[in-house]
C-alpha cells in the first residue's frame, strides 16, 4: 500500500508492507513542501505538490514488483480547493498561514460569539480554521462559485485528481470549524451564517472507504495498472493518533512535526467552559472518535529560526541545531508557543527575542540561546498543557506518547520527560504514514478495530522510552514560565 502523506513543511511516500501480522515501511520518494507567495497572498504550490504525488506512485516500480493494493493521501487540516462541475481547480489553495484571515475572525466572532460557536463546533478558534478562510474568501468575492462547484479540503482534493470521486473524509473535515462534533456531519445551519452556497460542500465519508480507483490517464501515464484510492484517515494528525502504539487509555499524546498536537482521545467531545478557555479542539478520529487537543506551535518556531538563519547565509542542520541547544543552559528565558505572534513566517529570532524583551526576561542572543528557549518553551508549553487535560478529564494520565519528525529531537524528548514528570514514549517517526497505511489495510479487511491497529504498531515500531531527571527544578521552573507567559497575554 502506498501513503502519500503531506505536512506542511516536507512530504513523503511510503510503501508499507504488510504481511498479515506486521507492517514493514520503506520511504520511497521525499519532497520539500515549500509555500509560495504570489502578490501580497501566500498559497500551497499544488500543482507541483501534485507532481510529486505522481512520482512517488512511479518510484513504487522501483522497490516492488505488480502494483500497490491502494494509495491514500492525508495532508495538513483545515486547507481547501474549490473544482468547479467541469472538474478544474479554481484558483490555487491558500496557505492557512495568510494574512487574509485574522480580519475575518474578528468579523465573523462579532456576530458569532466565540462561546456559541465552541458550543456547536467544539473547535478552539484559530484564525486560519476552515470557517473564517470561507468567510474571508465569501467577503472578497474572488471566484466565482456556481452551484456545481465543490469544496475539498486538500486530501480530498489530492483524491480527487487522482479518482475523480467527489467526496469529503471525516476527519479532515473535523478540522474546519464547521462540523457538529456530535452528529459528526456538516453544522448545516452554520454553513448558512457564511455566506456560502450550502452546494459547496459534498457528503462526508468515515476514513477506511474505498473511494474509486486511479483515473485510467493517470495511470496511462505511469504505466501502472488501475489502483483502489482509498479515503484514510486523512487529516495527518487523525492518521498519527492511529498510530500510537498504547492499548492504555491513560497517556497524552503528542503529535510533533510542524506543529505539536497535544491531547487524549476520546469517544465524546468536551465542550465545557474550560476547555474553550483552555484552548482545546475537538477534532474527529478514526472509529468515530474524538480527539481532544490543542494547536500548539511546535517546532515551526525552530523550522522558521533555521530558514532565516539560512537567508542570512548559515545552513545548519536539525542534527546540528539539537546539539547546539544541548550545550546551553536550560531554564533561562521562555516564550509561549501558543501565542499568535509566531504564526506567520519571517524573521522568527527577532520575534522571539522581541517577546523576550517584552515580558522582562534576559533576551537570548546566540543561536544556540535561540534554540534552546524555543525547545525549554515546548517542554513546559507540553506541561500545562498535561495539567489543563488532567483537569478536563479529572484525573491524571501515567505518560506521555510522542510520535513524529519531532522525536528526532531527542533533547526535546527528554526536557518533555523531565517538564511533565512523566515517562515519555517516543515513536513512531513516521506515524503518520503508517496510521494511513493501516486505515487502507482496515479497508480491505485486513484488521478490525483500532486495537487491532496499535497491536500491529507495537509489534512492528518499537518505540523508545525516556524517563524524568531533575524534577524539582523543571517543577520551580514551570512557575517563572507561567508567569512570563500571563504576563505577555495580560500587556498585548
Ligand atoms: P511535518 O509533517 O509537519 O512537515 P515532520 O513530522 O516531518 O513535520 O517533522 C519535522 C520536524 O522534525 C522539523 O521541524 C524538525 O524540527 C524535526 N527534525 C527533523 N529531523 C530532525 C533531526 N535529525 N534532528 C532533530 N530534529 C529533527
Ligand atoms: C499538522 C496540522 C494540525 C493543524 C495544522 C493546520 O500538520 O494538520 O493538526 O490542523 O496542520
Amino acid at each position: 500500500m502506498l501513503a502519500v502523506d503531506f505536512g506542511a513543511s516536507s512530504g513523503r511516500t511510503i510503501l508499507g508492507r504488510w504481511d498479515g501480522a506486521r507492517l514493514t515501511v520503506e520511504d520511497i520518494h521525499r519532497f520539500a513542501n515549500d509555500p509560495v507567495r504570489l502578490g501580497d497572498s501566500l498559497h500551497w504550490d499544488f500543482l507541483r505538490l501534485f507532481h510529486e504525488l505522481k512520482k512517488g506512485i512511479h518510484a513504487y516500480k522501483q522497490h516492488a514488483s505488480g502494483s500497490p493494493a491502494s494509495i491514500a493521501v492525508d495532508t495538513w487540516g483545515v486547507d481547501y480547493g474549490f473544482v468547479n462541475g467541469k472538474g478544474k481547480l479554481i484558483g490555487n489553495p491558500y496557505h492557512y498561514r495568510d494574512a487574509r484571515n485574522t480580519v475575518a475572525m474578528e468579523e465573523l466572532l462579532a456576530s458569532l460569539p466565540d462561546a456559541e460557536l465552541y458550543a456547536r463546533t467544539g473547535i478552539q478558534p484559530l484564525s486560519f480554521n476552515t470557517i473564517f478562510q470561507l468567510y474571508a474568501e465569501a467577503k472578497a468575492q474572488t471566484q466565482s462559485l456556481d452551484g456545481d462547484t465543490r469544496m475539498l479540503f486538500m486530501p480530498d482534493l489530492f483524491r480527487y485528481y487522482l479518482s475523480g470521486v467527489r467526496s469529503t473524509e471525516y476527519t479532515i473535515a473535523s478540522t474546519s470549524g464547521l462540523l457538529d462534533p456530535t452528529a459528526r456531519d456538516w453544522d448545516r445551519d452554520l454553513l448558512g451564517r457564511i455566506s456560502v452556497p450550502s452546494t459547496l460542500f459534498t457528503d462526508i465519508v468515515m476514513p477506511g472507504t474505498a473511494e474509486g480507483v486511479l483515473r485510467k490517464e493517470i495511470a496511462e501515464e505511469l504505466q501502472v495498472s488501475v489502483i483502489p484510492i482509498v479515503a484514510t484517515a486523512s487529516h495527518d494528525t487523525a492518521s498519527a493518533v492511529v498510530s500510537i502504539p498504547s492499548l492504555q487509555g491513560d497517556y497524552a499524546y503528542i503529535s510533533c512535526g510542524t506543529w505539536s498536537l497535544m491531547g487524549v482521545e476520546l469517544d465524546q467531545p468536551i465542550l465545557n467552559e474550560d476547555a474553550r478557555r483552555w484552548g482545546f479542539t475537538n477534532e474527529g478520529g478514526a472509529e468515530r472518535k474524538i480527539r481532544m487537543l490543542k494547536n500548539i506551535m511546535g517546532l515551526w518556531l525552530l523550522q522558521e529560526c533555521k530558514r532565516q538563519w539560512e537567508l542570512e547565509g548559515e545552513t545548519l542542520s536539525y542534527a546540528e541545531m539539537q546539539e547546539m541547544a544541548k550545550r546551553e543552559k536550560g531554564l533561562l528565558y521562555y516564550v509561549d508557543p501558543e501565542d499568535p505572534v509566531f504564526l506567520a513566517p519571517g524573521h522568527m529570532p527577532d520575534r522571539i527575542r522581541r517577546y523576550c524583551a517584552h515580558t522582562g526576561q534576559t533576551v537570548p542572543q546566540t543561536k544556540a540561546e535561540l534554540i534552546r528557549c524555543v525547545v525549554d518553551s515546548l517542554a513546559m508549553k507540553f506541561k500545562q498543557s498535561l495539567d489543563e487535560i488532567e483537569l478536563l478529564l479529572g484525573k491524571k494520565l501515567a505518560s506521555i506518547h510522542i510520535v513524529g519528525g519531532g522525536i528526532q529531537n531527542r533533547l526535546l524528548c527528554q526536557l518533555t520527560a523531565n517538564a511533565t514528570g512523566r515517562p515519555v514514549i517516543a515513536g513512531p517517526v513516521e506515524a503518520t504514514a503508517i496510521g494511513n497505511v493501516m486505515m487502507q489495510a482496515k479497508a480491505h479487511g485486513e484488521v478490525g478495530t483500532l486495537e487491532q491497529i496499535r497491536q500491529v504498531v507495537m509489534d512492528s515500531f518499537p518505540p523508545d522510552r525516556y524517563e524524568p531527571e531533575d524534577s524539582a527544578e523543571w517543577q520551580e521552573a514551570f512557575h517563572t514560565y507561567k508567569q512570563v507567559i500571563t504576563k505577555k497575554s495580560v500587556r498585548s
